[in-house]
């Protein structure tokens, strides 16, 4: 932290006591990165009567264990942040299952190396991008995913796809749920660091809905530089089904979350830095920020009408104050989650830096939108929740449960008390504080995000573990409890280490998923090889050939326990080889790998898959391939040799 942030916040940990909320959030985000813990006392002497109901053990509640072969109830999506990966746990056991790299490279699958996962990863990309990357490889090595969301059918998860975020390049993916792996990687023109993705609920996804996050110059080409007020954020919406960018809007401030209603009518998004700053200081020198809420309806219109502007082949429509597509609520102080609930009528913004969550009636949006009321007016309820409120969750039983990131809790709270506490009755919206390890982000309820939350089970990421786990070194694993919230308390029941760096997370109730055991031969994620070898004149499920062509080489074959097709094949020094495998083993979980050693070349093959890799062989001798993925009492007897004739000179 700098000292320049510490100016910034202006105060000490004493002032919180006195001083304003923001001051207070500030202080304690300083101690955060600081030392964790200190945010959290400071919250607890504030609020310490609620505080003192946290961690009361009581009976009657739900077992967490799931026996060796039994399967776990839900599945649960996990982002993997900056390593740029999905990954699904096992809800209550919090077992991980798999991984699904996605903006990040995977020495074990060939993510990011196989010429089927290259394709998803490069074709979407604007022509700026493009050019940059083609000077240094063709590709980005990282990403950094926030966000991932089951698509919807009527309210809930239909099991179709999960889409997310990339804020570190501006990109979203989509990945099919039938085979856990992404199918569309889509970079986000005219936006900078795409963060809050949410979807569009009913009738179903429908638009994807994302945020860019950063205000930049648009187009951003070195004409404008240092001029702060010509800079531009927007909101997106893409077509699920096709994955291209239906339109955008232009906003006032920088978008943070996103949610949608369920009657797929709107869309809000958090908006910090009214002020337009570029600075820290700058940026949160403002008490209040916004909600902006999107006219779905109406934004469609205009770009029906054309009223747009056509930026890198995108329609644009002018959402800044004043327009007819947006309204912009005020909100204290830097909002951030924003969470709709179960029950289709409630919004919450969550403060940040200030301790309150504002509760908006999306009923009250027509009138707004026909001016008939103020913005303010749609705000039912703002209770005072602790310090630090980030996300909100439902237990569809008229509870939320919001995380105190300063005060390292999670607050339980009554919905109906906070709107009738603030018509002035006298009547406490808090019902318990549980203390969580440490400051946690987002949290989650099982199936809470859609229609059919079921109140059985919470999830709380927390950003730091401290002392939570035996000491790994300096890089400490973060911290994802589950907390059973079946009974009328909260109950820790299970401490999780993560790595770098869950943000969010989804419980989808298992029979909402139903993924292949094993592919199909006309699957259309290698469409591109089929052609090609239709091309050759080669049947993909039988044949074993080598074709070359000029210098390109290309060499099917088929992968059957414990054998490939080839066991030997001649190229070139300086070839370009592609190779192809099709796994015709049909048996579940039969995966095979096809690994050449000293060439940087390694991809799965899973049952009925079929895979290609293309690499120059520069390197003349004999190159063993392998099978890395463990098939067969023989596995270590799978390869075969590439014999690679030196050029003649
Ligand atoms: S944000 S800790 Cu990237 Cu989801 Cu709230
Ligand atoms: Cu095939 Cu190991």
């Amino acid at each position: 932290m700098s000292s320049e942030t510490n100016n910034t916040a202006g105060v000490n940990r004493r002032a919180l006591l006195g001083g304003t909320a923001k001051a207070a959030a500030l202080a304690g985000l300083t101690g955060a990165v600081g030392g964790a813990a200190a945010g959290g006392i400071a919250g607890n002497a504030l609020f310490g009567a609620s505080a003192a109901l946290a961690a009361t053990p009581q009976a009657g509640h739900q077992s967490v264990e799931v026996k060796p072969g039994d399967l776990d109830e839900y599945y649960v999506f996990h982002s993997g942040g900056h390593s740029g990966e999905v990954r699904i746990m096992g809800l209550p056991s919090m077992r991980e299952l798999m991984r699904i790299p996605v903006f990040n490279r995977c020495s074990a699958t060939g993510w990011g190396l196989t010429n089927e996962s290259r394709k998803i990863l490069t074709s979407n990309l604007t022509e700026e991008t493009k050019a940059f990357l083609a000077k240094r490889g063709g590709e980005y090595l990282n990403g950094d995913l926030h966000h991932p969301h089951m698509s919807f059918t009527d309210g809930t998860y239909d099991g179709r796809y999960i889409f997310a975020n990339d804020k570190a390049n501006s990109r979203v993916t989509r990945i099919r749920c039938d085979i856990m792996k992404p199918d569309v990687i889509v970079e986000i023109p005219n936006a900078s660091a795409i963060h809050g993705l949410r979807l569009q609920k009913y009738p179903r996804t429908g638009y994807v809905f994302c945020n860019g996050e950063q205000r930049v110059p648009t187009p951003n080409d070195g004409k404008i530089l240092d001029e702060p007020k010509k800079y531009r954020s927007h909101f997106t919406a893409i077509d699920g089904d096709t994955m291209k960018i239906a339109w955008q809007v232009w906003v006032d401030g920088n978008l943070d979350n996103t949610d949608a209603d369920y009657q797929g009518k709107y869309v809000f998004s958090t908006c910090y830095n009214s002020e337009e700053g570029v600075t820290t200081a700058e940026m949160t020198a403002n008490e209040q920020d916004w909600l902006v809420v999107f006219n779905i309806k109406r934004i469609e219109e205009a770009v029906k009408a054309g009223k747009v502007e056509v930026i890198h082949g995108v329609p644009v429509v002018d959402g800044r104050h004043g327009s007819a597509y947006t309204r912009y609520i005020p909100i204290p102080n830097s909002p951030h989650g924003v969470n709709t609930a179960p029950d289709g009528i409630h919004v919450t913004v969550n403060g940040k830096l200030s301790p309150t969550v504002s509760v908006m009636d999306v009923r009250k949006l027509d009138e707004l939108f026909e001016d008939k009321i103020k913005p303010r007016d749609v705000i039912v309820a703002e209770p005072q929740v602790g310090l630090g409120p980030l996300h909100t969750a439902y237990d569809g039983r008229g509870n939320a449960y919001t995380t105190l990131f300063l005060d390292s809790q999670v607050v339980k709270w009554n919905i109906d008390k906070a709107k009738r506490a603030f018509k002035g009755e006298k009547v406490d919206p808090i019902i318990q504080k549980l203390d969580v390890h440490y400051q946690p982000g987002h949290l989650h309820t099982s199936m809470g995000q859609t229609k059919e939350a079921d109140g059985k089970w919470l999830i709380v990421l927390n950003k730091f573990s401290k002392d939570r786990f035996l000491n790994v070194g300096p890089m400490k694993p973060e911290n994802d409890q589950l907390i059973d919230i079946s009974g009328d308390e909260m109950k820790l029941v299970h401490d999780g280490p993560t790595f770098a760096e869950p943000h969010d997370t989804l419980i989808v109730h298992r029979s909402k998923v139903n993924p292949k055991s094993i592919y199909t031969r006309d699957d259309k994620m290698w469409e591109d090889a089929r052609i090609q070898a239709k091309k050759d004149g080669v049947d993909l499920d039988n044949d074993t050939k080598v074709i070359r062509d000029g210098n390109k080489v290309r060499v099917y074959m088929w992968s059957r326990a414990p054998a490939f097709g080839i066991e030997e094949f001649t190229v070139k020094q300086g070839d370009e080889v592609t190779v192809y495998i099709s796994n015709m083993d049909d048996v579940d979980d039969l995966t095979h790998g096809f690994t050449m050693t000293n060439h940087g070349v390694c991809m799965e093959i899973s049952p009925q898959q079929t895979a290609s890799v293309t690499f120059t062989a520069d390197r003349p001798g004999v190159h063993w391939y392998y099978c890395q993925w463990f098939c067969h009492a023989l596995h270590m007897e799978m390869g075969g040799r590439m014999l690679v004739e030196p050029r003649s000179t």
